[in-house]
């Protein structure tokens, strides 16, 4: 029996860093892949690998039946893509460049006006983890397409398919970067901290890693069963408390010359919980008060 996967050809529209990373990863898989640039100096390291170069827009388009785009903004995506609907028309567009659900909705109705496939995505990696381990992309839009192209998608990173409203997977990429910014402003004031006394960044980083990872495996799946449980009563560290211990930051803060900018909006947040009688709850209430804006 053959077992050499099918190849398919595929186009890739905007050769920045992760675009590159992209038709890169579908020439190692073997698909035959033309690539377009705005600056075309850019198309040149993929040439090397196997690419076909397309001289425009449009003939990067008409290469193949899959079109991928990756490029700054889905301003840049329109300003490309709408004086080339014709061309596109009976093609899938996957659009990988990062905006909002609306855009993604936006790009959704143009496309279906003008019989193109389109299927959003957010791409969950950075360039160098592309086509490897942990990497992938979400995906939203047009299943039925994005059913016939999926196995070529596979060679860019593992497949995720978050539903048929194409705003879904700009949705969840923007809550995954949420709650990695969180973490990262987290990490970022902890060792502003502990490095005001004087403690090397890698000594603390062990800990901290650890630490974060620890507290991470726990309030990621706690917060979710509280919320679909509509309970979160909490037997591990109240709301009530954790308001009585914050003068213990911001004093220390204070005193090491270290801002508590990120402390001030924790304190109104915690401040309202236990004033609104949710003292008593974990932090999975605060799910609760950032869906509902202070009145
Ligand atoms: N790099 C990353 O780690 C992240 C990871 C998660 C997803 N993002 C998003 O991917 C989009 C592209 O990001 P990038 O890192 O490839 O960005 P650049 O290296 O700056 O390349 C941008 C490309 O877009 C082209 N471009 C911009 N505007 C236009 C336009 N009006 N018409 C045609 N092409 C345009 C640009 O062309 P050039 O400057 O080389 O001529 C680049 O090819 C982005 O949404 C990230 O948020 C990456």
């Amino acid at each position: 029996t053959d077992h050499t996967p099918t190849q398919h050809p595929v186009s890739v529209l905007g050769l920045g860093l992760m675009g590159s990373a992209l038709a890169s990863a579908l020439l190692k898989a073997g698909h035959p892949t033309t690539v377009w640039n705005r600056t075309a100096a850019k198309t040149g390291p993929l040439v090397a690998q196997g690419a076909t170069p397309a001289d425009t827009p449009a003939a990067g388009v008409t290469a193949s039946p899959l079109v991928i785009a990756c490029l700054t903004t889905n301003d840049s995506v329109r300003e490309l893509f709408e004086p080339l609907a014709a061309e596109l028309s009976g093609r899938t567009l996957v659009n990988l460049t990062n905006g909002t659900p609306s855009q993604a909705r936006e790009l959704a109705a143009w496309a279906r006006e003008h019989g193109i496939a389109y299927v959003d995505g957010g791409i969950m990696a950075v360039p160098q983890m592309i086509a490897g381990p942990g990497a992938y992309i979400l995906y939203s839009g047009d299943e039925e397409a994005y059913a016939r192209h999926r196995d070529t998608l596979a060679a860019l990173a593992d497949t995720k398919w978050v539903g048929a409203d194409a705003g879904l997977a700009a949705l969840w990429d923007l809550s995954l970067l949420t709650g990695m910014y969180g973490m990262g402003l987290g990490v970022a004031q902890a060792y502003a901290l502990v490095g005001s006394a004087g403690v090397p960044a890698k000594d603390f980083a062990p800990l901290l890693l650890d630490w974060v990872v620890a507290m991470t495996q726990g309030i990621v799946p706690g917060t979710a069963e509280a919320i679909d449980s509509g309970q979160h009563l909490t037997d591990v560290s109240n709301l009530e408390m954790n308001l009585a211990v914050l003068p213990n930051f911001t004093e220390t803060l204070a005193e090491h010359g270290v801002s508590d900018q990120l402390f001030t909006p924790l304190r109104a947040l915690l401040e309202r919980a236990v004033a609104e009688g949710y003292g008593a709850d974990g932090l999975s209430r605060m799910v609760d008060l950032l869906k509902a804006p202070e009145p």
